[in-house]
């Protein structure tokens, strides 16, 4: 049996250009596994705590040092000596030590460094590839699902506050067919991506990129971001509605005011139902597959309009209104609040935890969409994470930029090595 002999952190640059956590960990038998945890940028209150060190005479106040120095002295040290294969007892150490329902006495950033980094070293101890060790994880805690490679929900074009265009809506992406295999999935996404990318220049629109590598202009109306996609969809030959769908991350948290909604499609702002009938409209035109933080995180009852009028089309996923905690889970499938859940691990701090979640949501008939965070690094553990508990869907940002690909090209080894596995 391997034990855990050393975990020691550092502070290494996300793809923002803001710290973040890199994790190490050592087995007495001299095994080694290397983890980085993402951040987000559009971050829903009820998250777990991310602890940052508020200096401001470094990084703006955005260093991780006290993270890092509670790994090295506190959460590495209680877990020395302990069986890495033993994730959930792990993880319970962990957040035992730091005795706070939101993680914020040694930070989520640190617990979850930990967890992850335990996680990879399980899949080294058991010889088994990371998603199917995950696999084995996730049976602990009863999911049933086997691997799955994920359909990915590929993002073109960014607003709100992952871009510098002027768009309200944080995420529109293209969705591959799901009967498309991952590889031809990402290859639509990709030629999609940059011909959007030509037409946006012919229109002399095209500002940068945003955090997800998605294109960030300056349009009319979010509306016409969709209107590009269609003439774009159109000249890559690939049949909208056949071979792709179209799908939306609002992230309405970040235009939601004073119980208004500010969106430059209309002149004046909105209520909740007057943003429904929006929603309602723009669904009829473009046919959403999914659409995502439609609302307010706490506008319980507008959320569950939506899913009432909404889901016999379109997927309604929960972001921010979850934040992967249990507690708002369960709520939001008591309320039928929405129909899918959004997963990321460091919005809640641990990976037994994550699992647990998930549990939850498909006891409940739910799909998962396992998520990113607009601070990545080129870890590509989330690409695992996605395939070892079977969600339906992946979304790790545009088919461009290095921390973006390193996940879907990811996905693509495992697809490949699942088609193998399945012909030896
Ligand atoms: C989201 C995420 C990831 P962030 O809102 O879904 O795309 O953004 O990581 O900034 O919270
Ligand atoms: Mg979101």
């Amino acid at each position: 049996m391997s034990t855990i002999k050393r975990i020691w952190a550092r502070e290494i640059l996300d793809s923002r250009g803001i710290p973040t956590i890199e994790n190490y960990c050592q087995t007495d038998d001299g095994k080694i596994s290397v983890s980085s945890v993402p951040a987000g940028t559009s971050t829903g209150t009820h998250e777990a705590v991310e602890l940052r060190d508020m200096d401001e005479k470094r990084y703006l106040g955005q260093g991780v040092l006290k993270a890092v120095e509670n790994i090295n002295n506190v959460l590495g040290p209680a877990v020395v000596g302990m069986d890495p294969m033993k994730q959930a007892e792990i993880d319970q150490k962990l957040i035992s030590t730091d005795g706070t329902e939101n993680k914020s006495k040694y930070g989520a950033n640190a617990i979850l460094a930990i967890s992850e980094v335990v996680c990879k070293m399980g899949s080294q101890v058991s010889q088994k590839p990371l998603y199917s060790w995950i696999d084995d994880l996730g049976v602990t805690v009863g999911l049933k699902q086997g691997v799955r490679l994920p359909t990915p929900l590929l993002n073109m074009i960014n607003g709100g506050k992952h871009g510098a265009g002027n768009l309200d809506f944080q995420e529109f992406w293209v969705i591959p067919a799901i009967h498309k295999t991952f590889k031809e999935g990402l290859q639509i996404g990709a030629e999609v991506y940059q011909t959007i990318g030509k037409n946006l220049a012919q229109r002399g629109a095209i500002h940068s990129v945003g955090h997800e590598g998605g294109y960030a202009p300056n349009l009319f109306t979010n509306a016409e971001a969709f209107e590009v996609f269609v003439e774009s969809i159109k000249q890559t030959g690939h049949a909208l509605g056949r071979d792709l769908f179209l799908g939306l991350d609002v992230a309405a948290d970040s235009f939601y005011k004073d119980g208004e909604y500010h969106i430059r499609d209309r002149t004046s702002s909105m209520s909740d139902d007057q943003l429904l009938e929006f929603y309602k409209q723009l669904n009829n035109q473009y046919k959403l597959q999914i659409i995502e933080d439609a609302f307010f995180e706490d506008a319980w009852g507008s959320w569950q309009k939506l899913t009432a009028e909404m889901s016999s089309t379109t997927i309604i996923a929960g972001d921010d209104l979850l934040a992967t905690n249990p507690k708002r889970l369960k709520k939001a499938i008591s309320e039928k609040a929405c129909n899918a859940a959004i997963i990321k691990p460091n919005q809640i701090g641990s990976i037994t935890e994550t699992l647990q979640v998930i549990k939850i949501a498909r006891d409940a008939g739910w799909k998962i969409i396992v998520s990113h965070r607009s601070g990545e690094t080129n870890d590509s553990f989330i690409a695992d994470f996605a395939v070892g508990v079977a969600a339906e869907y992946a979304k790790f940002g545009a088919p461009a930029r290095g921390e973006r690909v390193a996940k879907y090209n990811r996905l693509s080894t495992i697809e490949l090595e699942v088609e193998y596995l399945k012909n030896k």
